[in-house]
């Protein structure tokens, strides 16, 4: 299999400068070649996404994704989140091992992925089984904005301002039966666009399509939200375009991104990072302080703010990510320290 790789000269810097983000973004630049340095796992900064900013020519100018703008309503409930990870980090310092494993691989590989058209299927336990297109994803629900934590269980974590719409107005429309237990995600397999599905070394050794699942209670929980933009404007690839979930009490892996099924089922669907790691990864996997990683402790974080990204400060890791007094009923009698 061809593996598409996108040419540095094909992403321009002046693109990515519209938005006030340059005196932040050179500031990640410097760090990451710092940290290119220390820390051997990380690819040296001559390889990471950043390079984008760094060359360039006026061709192409068109190659780098195109993120529209869209009305929303701000749920006030879900506004007094502060600081705000910057707009460049929550776009450029990615976990999404369709285009690789790295950091900037999410970003520096997926500018050219085709997001419209787009068909997402709900199916299985429903009474009204159906397919939106793009332009429904957009279009047929009112959009709104929530500012959430995000809490990846690799302990960093960052408050991002997502727009988009409750699952439970997804699932109440297509009429979940009552045979229904759980519901399964899946995310688009196209190795043409996704490197990282084209082998195995580059995405990771997962088995792709990556799957995802939540209980029926759990999806009809008004914080779990189906994504479609972040930071006013619609979902660059990196972030899980065109739609992808955001279930913010839980680890990162759960709110799987490119979202082309949702199935209503009654057998719990195993989950990508379960089925790869079953004794690090659960299917519940809430965020809570005391249940450690059993090769790291879950007790603090490091939270992606301005500056360098390795060098942030460090805050407490919060009984499921903070949500404990809207998500903590469903977990009653549940053994927490096991997560599983
Ligand atoms: N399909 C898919 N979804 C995914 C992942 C992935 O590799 N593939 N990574 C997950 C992980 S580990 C995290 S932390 C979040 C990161 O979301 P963000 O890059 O938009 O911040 O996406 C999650 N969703
Ligand atoms: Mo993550």
């Amino acid at each position: 299999m061809l593996i598409k790789h996108t040419k540095k000269s094909q992403l321009k810097e002046s693109q990515l400068t519209s938005e006030s983000v340059y005196k932040e973004r050179r500031n990640i630049i410097k760090g990451l070649g710092l940290a290119a340095l220390t820390i051997p796992f990380i690819k040296p900064a001559s390889a990471s996404v950043f390079d984008i900013f760094s060359s360039g020519n006026d061709q192409d100018k068109n190659a780098l994704f195109q993120r529209s703008a869209l009305s929303f309503t701000k749920n006030t409930n879900y506004q007094s989140l502060t600081p705000l990870t910057p707009e460049d980090k929550v776009i450029q310092y990615n976990n999404f091992y369709e285009f690789g494993t790295g950091k900037g691989d999410p970003a520096q590989y997926s500018q050219q992925f085709k997001v419209d058209p787009w068909s997402l299927t709900i199916d299985g336990l429903v009474d009204n089984p159906q397919t939106l297109n793009y332009e429904d994803l957009l279009k047929k629900f009112d959009i709104e904005e929530r500012l959430y934590r995000m809490r990846c269980v690799e302990a960093w974590s960052m408050n991002i301002p997502w727009l988009g719409f409750t699952l439970a107005t997804l699932l109440k429309q297509a009429g979940v039966k009552s045979d229904a237990k759980y519901v399964r995600f899946e995310t688009v397999f196209d190795p043409d666009q996704m490197r990282g599905q084209a082998s195995r070394f580059v995405g990771g050794s997962i088995n792709f399509p990556y799957v995802e699942g939540l209980t029926i209670e759990e999806a009809m929980n008004p914080l779990a939200l189906l994504s479609v933009g972040l930071y006013g404007k619609t979902l660059a690839p990196q972030n899980g375009a065109p739609i992808r979930l955001v279930v913010p009490w839980k680890y990162g892996f759960k709110s799987i991104k490119s979202i082309v099924k949702i199935t209503l089922t009654d057998k719990a669907p195993v989950n990508t990072w379960q089925a790869l790691g079953p004794d690090e990864y659960g299917f519940f996997a809430n965020v809570n302080p005391r249940a450690d990683h059993p090769r790291w402790s879950q007790a603090s974080e490091r939270f992606i703010g301005e500056g360098n990204v390795f060098q942030q400060s460090r805050q407490n890791t919060q009984m499921f990510n903070g949500y404990e007094e809207e998500v903590g009923h469903l977990y009653k009698g549940m053994d927490l320290l096991r997560n599983f």
